[in-house]
């Protein structure tokens, strides 16, 4: 077991000793955060604290708390004032940080090397109280170091805008590089959405770099680190996604898989929750045929078309829309593979069950052209230029809400594709 896995099961239990109300200073300074996200993986974190305890930077001086600075730009000068003052008194800090109201759980004072010199540097997660401010609390993540008996900001994570409702997650060696690293979060709350961005930042290598290029944001997301390849490495997993507004259309939450690449944290996955909206299994098909997986895509138009229970977004006539598009797409993947016999057996389907919707014409004129030019790059030319001056071709699936894709003439048939 690694000394940071040691020092986290330390804190659990400093954690769970204040949840039961043993420990009258623990239970009043873990404040319930006013984060919507709350739930999760807030709190308590993996972090590792018991050098706070165990050990003294000097022999503190009594000097009088500061009261709260009005404006929040001035919070951390202060704070770096009053540790300078007391010699580093971090019970003193603490008892000023409550008493500002700028600590909202006990693990947002720590004493912890996350620079990896050997020597614990204190970090905090501060937030403005002002009641204006609310679910989007102002705040900042800090990093106090002291070099030559002097404190310092060696890191802000709020720069000069305040970091909204933020959130420490880990203080861990999370890519394995050998280096420990910061992850932290921050929420931001709209009229109906909440959105929280998870940023990783190399302290290890004394640098501060932000290694997720900018913050891994999601709505509603439950975010942690967890290994889902099975290298024994923890990925950054974001589950959610799903917006709060009827506007937004239907939705399935997601499960984003960062990964490290040995430079930065990437997007390497980003994997649906199961749906059974029909319009889903369309937006499936039409990915696996922009992937030019065409045997996935054949499978999911053929569930479109075939499969009746697949639910309706609002209104039955979605189903004859989606049906037809389904149909044409699935003679244009034949046609991609060149299985010409399903190509045309796909058509006439169309043709005979849905000769009156907009997709029985385009089909026809991909058709047309493929047979008159050979050449499906042509034939899906003249699909664009006709989608262009019929917008029924696009509003099949341009409606569905503003949490989904929208659709373009040039979608209607991806010349690139051939
Ligand atoms: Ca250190
Ligand atoms: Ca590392
Ligand atoms: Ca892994």
């Amino acid at each position: 077991m690694s000394n940071a896995r040691v020092l986290s099961l330390v804190v659990l239990s400093l954690v769970a000793f204040s949840l039961f109300g043993c420990n009258e200073d623990l239970s009043q300074a873990a404040l319930p955060a006013p984060s919507p996200t709350g739930a999760g993986f807030v709190s308590p974190v993996p972090i590792p604290t018991a050098e706070r305890t165990t050990v003294s930077i000097s022999s503190p001086t009594v000097v009088p708390l500061p009261p709260r600075p009005d404006d929040f730009g001035n919070y951390a000068p202060t704070i770096v004032e009053y540790l300078n003052d007391s010699k580093g008194d971090e019970d003193g800090l603490r008892a000023t940080l409550e008493s500002w109201g700028a600590l909202r759980q006990v693990t947002d004072l720590l004493r912890v090397d996350v620079d990896d010199d050997g020597t614990g540097e204190l970090l905090l997660v501060i937030v403005d109280p002002s009641p204006d401010y609310g679910i989007n609390a102002r705040g900042d993540l800090l990093i106090l170091d002291r070099e030559g008996g002097r404190f310092s900001v060696a890191y802000s994570a709020a720069g000069d805008t305040p970091l909204l409702d933020p959130v420490l997650m880990e203080v861990d060696d999370l890519n394995g590089n050998g280096h420990t690293e910061l992850a932290y979060s921050s929420t931001s709350c709209g009229a109906h959405t909440c959105f929280t961005t998870v940023y990783v930042v190399a302290s290890g290598t004394g640098t501060y770099e932000e290694l997720t290029g900018g913050g891994a944001e999601m709505a509603y997301v439950d975010p942690g680190f967890r290994d889902w390849d099975g290298d024994g490495i923890r990925e950054l997993l974001l589950y959610g996604g799903t917006i709060g507004s009827v506007g937004a259309g239907p939705q399935r939450a997601r499960t984003e898989v960062y990964g490290w690449d040995g430079v930065a944290y990437v997007l390497v996955e980003s994997v649906y929750d199961p749906s059974n909206f029909l319009y889903f299994r369309i937006l499936d098909a039409n990915s696996a045929f922009l992937a030019g997986e065409y045997d996935s895509a054949i499978v999911l138009y053929r569930e479109a078309i075939d499969d009746p229970g697949l639910d309706v977004w609002m209104q039955e006539s979605e189903r004859e829309e989606l049906v037809a598009f389904s149909r044409y797409r699935l003679s244009l993947t034949y046609l991609a593979l060149g299985q010409v016999d399903q190509a045309r057996a796909a058509r006439d389907e169309l043709l005979a069950e849905q000769p009156d919707n907009i997709y029985a014409q385009i089909v026809a004129v991909l058709w047309d052209t493929y047979l008159r030019e050979g050449s499906l790059r042509t034939a899906c030319e003249e699909v664009t230029a006709f989608a262009g001056s019929h917008p029924q071709a696009t509003e099949v699936l341009a409606d569905y809400g503003y949490a989904n894709p929208t659709f373009t003439p040039e979608e209607v048939c991806p010349t690139n594709m051939f």
